[in-house]
């Protein structure tokens, strides 16, 4: 009986001392990622490793780091801005842009990121609203779309599964409001059945003194619609060029700064 008793004390002291320690790394790197001023240097590193964390963040992140990188997929109107938002990101030229008239990324492009340590896999997708000539015409682009959030669900790999929706769209070349509802309720309400957590990103916002004013004049709009997002980011996925006046280039840094917040805080896992 005293044996049990001392078996059963010790069991105690165990779950006493170890359950607090986890839950304070736990806040330490969450807190650290959440709470990073808007222009400090967030940490991305892509597959290739050219920038690695610093060894403090390495050492607390692996602890928290989870089996597999999030899953994020980026959708949206042809030319809206997808694969420019994963170069942001990433702050490297991992996606192929251009500014023609027809669409680029003409399939689904996986493109795995760490952000202050933490892995995620950005998955590019062809660009909705293309014509029949278009590089991917529309209900192609429909198709792959869908196929890829149904296998991403409905998968038992430790590795599928989604995250974090993004819908992208440009400040300049915005679809009809019907066109939007449409697609939300598309992919978002019915392919994902509103299971998985959906933010909102605007670009081509550069020239704007406050980003984040879009939001705050436009979200009624999505509002009146009952099109509701965990989370928006109004931002520039400028690449930099020669001669770049100095307050677009601090609107592209704090861009890249806005984009990991939206991630980090807002995948699901
Ligand atoms: N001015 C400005 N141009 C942008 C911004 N984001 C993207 N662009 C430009 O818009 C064009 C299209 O950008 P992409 O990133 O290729 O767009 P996408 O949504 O991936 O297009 P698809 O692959 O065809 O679906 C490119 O010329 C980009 O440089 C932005 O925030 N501001
Ligand atoms: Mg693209």
């Amino acid at each position: 009986m005293d044996s049990l008793r001392m078996t059963l004390k010790l069991k105690a002291q165990r779950i006493k001392t170890t359950q607090p320690v986890a839950h304070a790394m736990s806040g330490t790197a969450e807190g650290d990622v959440a709470g990073q001023p808007v222009h400090s240097p967030a940490v991305v590193r892509s597959t290739d490793g050219t920038r690695q964390p610093p060894s403090s963040h390495a050492s607390s992140s692996s602890m928290e780091t989870p089996p597999r990188g999030r899953n994020v997929v980026i959708f949206g109107e042809t030319g809206s801005g997808k694969s420019s938002i994963i170069n942001a990101i990433a702050k490297n030229q991992l996606a192929k842009t251009t500014n023609d008239a027809d669409g680029c990324t003409s399939s689904v492009q996986r493109y795995p990121v760490d952000i202050s340590g933490q892995s995620f896999v950005l998955f590019d997708t062809a660009g909705l609203g293309e014509g029949p000539a278009g590089t991917v015409p529309d209900p192609e682009a429909k198709r792959q779309l869908k196929n890829l959030l149904r296998r991403l669900m409905s998968s038992r790999s430790p590795s599928d599964g989604i995250d974090l929706l993004v819908y992208c769209m440009s400040s300049s070349r915005m679809p009809g409001l019907t066109t939007i509802v449409q697609t939300y309720d598309m992919f978002y309400s019915r392919t994902c059945r509103k299971k998985v957590p959906i933010v909102i990103v605007i670009t081509g916002l550069e020239n704007e003194p406050n980003m984040e004013s879009w939001w705050d004049e436009n979200k009624g709009r999505f509002e009146r619609e009952s099109m509701h997002f965990t989370d928006h980011a109004c931002v520039t996925a400028l690449q930099e060029y020669p001669d770049i006046p100095d307050d677009v280039t601090r609107r592209i840094a704090e861009s890249s700064d806005t984009l990991h917040n939206l991630l980090v805080n807002n995948c699901s896992h």
